[in-house]
């Protein structure tokens, strides 16, 4: 997947690639380089009031900045508002014109900046909800070659239900229902006691998004101790919440393929439960993990928004900040705390589904810092044990902020949105 390179088809919206002159008499020069502008878009508080665009153009103007190519364009962001795209030329006081927009404006977003265009080819990336069929056999240790120091390794009939697991995963193609599973009886009883344990910590220890809507779950998608729920139940019923959907997967993605699945509000879940000998602590993620751990958080809109932040972020973006966007993703999504009426409490997945670490996240022992992308990006962490250091954020609509403000420092030169209409990822780029 990762060197599988693509040439992105730009969506074109500019009329004309003549130059145009800005009041002021900022000469506009011919042609544009992306290697080395910047491209921004913004829509007003106050759209349809008269002489808003050259009020922008004076900003630009007074901070001697010069722009390559505006348009300005109905948004879709608000009925009957437009936006306006702007490149700047490098030069002149950039960042101030930045800030200034921040504040004054609807909606502001840096689309690229300073980016060297690699020959115009970008990792590949899905563009539709039906290309994510594309990573069902690009699972990274796929579900019949357990690791010889798996717990289930030497368990045949353990190892016989990991295959039949992985074939329905493997077999599932967008648009379908997820096959129900009939478990066991002896994985209904992992489940129950993992269930038991974790529901009694959770009115303690879990933030209040997960109590909230582990409540709906039990009444809604059959949650019980004596039952595992099935993922086209939760399915359905987080499209209703957010428009979030469960998507079988046969083990673990890579994170470029995982994080792109998070775009299109797709969360890829194993279907599988972790060996009856290891319920306190797995490494894995089980159907244990995704749906108490991961569901009842996805249900809640700000945080599916931030998901979805990392997801979009992630597209065409260079391995390097692949690499951080998932250690991102692992110290929030996974691992995250937050502090909540004073007091911690704990959202993130592989925290809500594994008693031992829920517990001896909160204990006091760990280090906490508080989350903040630039730094949580670089942090190294174990996959195999529980965590030496946490972040803690401090709410799920901050951490989302800060994560959008940072998606802007990953150099990709085109930017993207995702239309629910179509189910499509769209490519913006002024050229
Ligand atoms: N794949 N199926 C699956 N499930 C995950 O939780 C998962 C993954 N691949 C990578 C990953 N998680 C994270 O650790 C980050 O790399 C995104
Ligand atoms: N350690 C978690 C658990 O035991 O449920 C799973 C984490 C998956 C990343
Ligand atoms: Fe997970």
């Amino acid at each position: 997947m990762m060197n599988q390179i693509q040439k992105i088809e730009i969506i074109d919206g500019s009329p004309t690639d003549k130059p145009i002159l800005m009041s002021g008499g900022n000469y506009i020069k011919e042609g544009s380089d992306p290697a080395k502008s910047t491209c921004l878009i913004f829509s007003s508080k106050m759209a349809d009031e008269v002489g808003t665009l050259s009020n922008y153009l004076q900003l630009f103007a007074k901070h001697k900045v010069n722009l390559l190519h505006i348009e300005s364009r109905s948004s879709l962001r608000q009925p009957n508002g437009y936006e306006f795209v702007v490149e700047c030329a490098p030069g002149g006081n950039l960042s101030a014109v930045v800030e200034a927009l921040e504040k004054q404006c609807e909606y502001f977003s840096i689309i690229s900046r300073n980016y060297k265009d690699n020959l115009g080819t970008v990792p590949w990336f899905p563009r539709r909800i039906r290309d994510l069929d594309k990573f069902a056999n690009q699972i990274l240790s796929y579900g019949n070659e357990l690791d010889s120091d798996h717990p289930g390794f030497t368990d045949s009939v353990y190892c016989e239900r990991r295959k039949y697991f992985a074939d329905l995963a493997y077999n599932y193609k967008h648009g379908q229902p997820i096959p129900t599973v009939v478990y066991t009886k002896k994985e209904i009883e992992t489940w129950g006691v993992i269930f038991r344990k974790l529901t009694s910590l959770y009115p303690k220890y879990a933030c209040k998004e997960h109590n909230h809507v582990f409540q709906l779950l039990i009444e809604n998608c059959g949650y019980s101790e004596n039952h595992i729920p099935q993922l086209e139940d939760i399915s359905n019923f987080l499209k209703d919440c957010t428009g979030f959907t469960l998507r079988p997967v046969a083990g673990l993605l890579s994170s470029r393929d995982f994080l792109a699945g998070l775009a299109f509000r797709v969360f890829h879940s194993t279907q599988y439960i972790r060996h009856y000998s290891q319920p306190l602590y797995t490494p894995e993620p089980d159907v244990c993990h995704e749906v108490l751990g991961h569901v009842p958080l996805f249900a809640d809109p700000d945080f599916a928004q931030f998901a979805q932040v990392i997801g979009l972020a992630s597209l065409g973006a260079p391995d390097e900040y692949i690499q951080k966007l998932a250690t991102c993703f692992w110290f929030t999504v996974e691992f995250g705390l937050c502090r909540q009426n004073g007091e911690l409490k704990a959202y993130g997945a592989g925290l809500l589904s594994s008693f031992g670490e829920l517990q001896y996240s909160l204990s006091g022992k760990p280090e906490l810092k508080p989350f903040d992308p630039e730094t949580t990006a670089l942090q190294k962490y174990p996959i195999t044990e529980y965590q030496p250091i946490y972040f803690v954020a401090e709410n799920f609509d901050d951490v989302k902020e800060k994560m959008i403000k940072y998606a802007h420092t990953i150099p990709r030169n085109f930017g993207v949105t995702y239309d629910f209409y179509t189910q499509s990822i769209r490519i913006i780029n002024s050229k």
